[in-house]
């Protein structure tokens, strides 16, 4: 068996789980009972990549009738979501508490960055969420190295930002400066730290989101 398939295939299962496409029903079909024995590792099949496919395809197409078809749209958009976040990233975001807690905001492109944020020369993820029981929008920065997470938006304004909802904004990527210039307000640009994270309405302002050792800051750049 290839070496990386096994975790594969329980990611998979384990996101088709999450999203309802398989459902463990408590009588449960001999089809989703044996999935989900697979999926939460308890299986002692040693199932190859291309079998898996072949199950998948057969339960998927076998529960699709369960559910009805805005459901369906929104359970295989999840599912694709889900299934493009990098391991760390899928494995943070699934805890229950934060799942339940932030959707993924899937009207931003790409929903995720990857970077070196708080400048320890290891991979940070920030995802773009919307707070599940507000509906305002944000960024949930993850630190894999330490499990910690912190939030800019989506319910929780940083110093120097732009409230606690960031709905206004339609771009954002890492930004490839060093040296911060001067922006639209008195306040002195920051010394970076770590990557830092540009956000932008388009056509409007922008501002960067830093890492300044203890927590995440705004620095307002242009109107
Ligand atoms: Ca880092």
């Amino acid at each position: 068996m290839p070496r990386d398939s096994l975790p594969i295939t329980h990611k998979l299962l384990t996101s088709l789980l999450n999203v309802g496409i398989i459902r463990a029903s408590k009588s449960g079909t001999p089809c989703s009972s044996a999935l989900v024995a697979i999926a939460r590792g308890q299986s002692r099949l040693q199932m190859k990549t291309r079998t898996t496919i072949l199950i998948l395809t057969i339960a998927t197409i076998t529960c699709w009738g369960q559910t009805n078809e805005q459901k369906e749209k929104e359970d295989r958009l999840q599912f694709v979501f889900d299934s493009n976040l990098p391991d760390d990233l899928y494995d943070f975001y699934n805890q229950e508490k934060i799942r339940t807690s932030y959707k993924v905001d899937q009207d931003l492109n790409p929903f995720y960055l990857r970077g070196d944020f708080d400048g320890d020369k290891k991979i940070d993820y920030a995802l773009a969420v919307i707070e599940s029981t507000t509906d305002k929008k944000g960024i949930l920065i993850y630190h894999p190295v330490t499990k910690k997470y912190f939030l800019a938006g989506a319910g929780k304004a940083i110093p120097n930002g732009h409230g606690d909802d960031y709905s206004w904004m339609d771009g954002w990527e890492v930004s490839d400066e060093r040296t911060v210039e001067q922006g639209v307000t008195n306040l002195k640009p920051p010394k970076l730290i770590g990557e830092a994270i540009l956000i932008q309405k388009l056509e409007s302002s922008s501002g960067l989101i830093y890492w300044d050792g203890k927590e995440y800051r705004w620095y307002q750049q242009g109107d």
